[in-house]
């Protein structure tokens, strides 16, 4: 048996899921017919507080649309510097939006106010125009760590005020919201626009939804059908996204609560982990020996994680991770942990 301990993209669609994906009802969505997809962005939107969604074909192309959208060729947008979107979409924004990122330094994955402040540019001939404020939450590379609505908040505000637009990477958004006790809508009112994943911790198999202002929904649709991504019959692919949408995401606090259970684990074991961080369902640990050998005697015994750096790793909890699980988890890691002591 394998424990799959490298992301929650892994997980399967449920039962339920692969029900609702046979018997959905699907029109030509590019006609705006797919009355699935249509329940599925109205949905997504309403959750969201916003007054439009689009269904798009991953977290990454949500992004991109977003800055497509938002912005042109030349402008800047300002991120923190170790954001997704900067990180792992393949400079798409540089290459296919035209668009200069700026990144600015984070604790706990937010930038600060002042830096925020001052890294809006002011109106000068040399200058590219600061278009766009980016945050994400949770914040994958900082361990699953939760941006606060305070926070959200006091830098929505900074970049209103300079007239720049907010989006934020909430491809694990429900997990930040259910960390924080609130509503999702309520972390979403802090951004313009927002991109949630379905088929990340909510198990479905396929897709994400981008949310936000019907003009720049609008403009976002068309941009998606300029990538290739318009869809015909897709509502077998909304179909379990509602279902992630309806019951998934309720269930996220179980996987916080293993996360934390891992964490605790590893930390009696002497692996360097920081508690304070592990407040969703991803965390990151320091191994006393190479990353890649320590995944690779992992694997040997069933269970897959990645590294994360020389000697640092990622795990992350899911559906399909159950309490046995973790209990193997750490079985392994102690063997593991062990052999390196007595010098193996
Ligand atoms: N993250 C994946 C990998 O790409 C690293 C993972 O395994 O965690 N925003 C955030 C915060 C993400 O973590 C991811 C996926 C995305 C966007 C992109 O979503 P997809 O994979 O649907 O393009």
């Amino acid at each position: 048996m394998t424990i799959d301990l490298r992301s929650d993209t892994v997980t399967k669609p449920t039962e339920e899921m692969r029900r609702a994906m046979a018997l959905a009802e699907v029109g030509d969505d590019v006609y705006g017919e797919d009355i699935t997809i249509n329940e599925l962005e109205a949905k997504g939107a309403a959750l969201m507080g916003k007054e439009a969604g689009l269904f798009v074909a991953s977290g990454t192309m949500g992004n991109l649309l977003a800055v497509l959208s938002a912005c042109q060729r030349g402008d800047e947008i300002i991120m923190e510097d170790q954001m997704h979107m900067f990180w792992y979409e393949v400079a798409g924004i540089a290459a296919l939006a035209g668009v200069q990122i700026r990144t600015l330094p984070g604790a706990g994955g937010a930038v600060s106010e002042e830096d925020l402040r001052s890294a809006i540019r002011s109106e000068d001939i040399h200058f590219p125009r600061t278009r766009m404020f980016c945050m994400e939450n949770t914040h994958n590379r900082a361990g699953g760590t939760v941006i606060s609505k305070d926070k959200m908040e006091s830098l929505y505000k900074i970049a209103k005020a300079h007239g720049l637009w907010v989006h934020t990477d909430g491809a694990r958004i429900f997990n930040a919201a259910v960390f924080l006790g609130v509503e999702p809508r309520e972390l979403a009112a802090c951004t313009d626009s927002i991109t949630f994943c379905l088929s990340k911790g909510l198990a479905a198999p396929v897709g994400s939804l981008l949310t936000g202002p019907k003009d720049f929904i609008l403009r976002a649709r068309k941009y998606r059908k300029m990538l290739g991504g318009g869809m015909r019959q897709a509502g077998v692919l909304a179909a379990p996204g509602l279902i992630a949408l309806e019951t998934m995401r309720l269930r996220l606090a179980e996987d916080h609560r293993r996360a934390r259970q891992l964490a605790q684990g590893l930390a009696d074991l002497g692996a360097g982990v920081v508690m304070g961080t592990v407040q969703t369902n991803i965390i990151r640990f320091q191994v006393p020996m190479a990353a890649e050998e320590f995944v690779a005697r992992l694997a040997e015994r069933g269970v897959l994680a990645n590294p994360t750096g020389p000697d640092s790793i990622r795990f992350v909890t899911h559906y399909q991770v159950s309490d046995e699980d973790v209990e193997a988890v750490l079985s392994v890691c102690r063997d593991i942990f062990r052999e390196e002591a007595q010098g193996r």
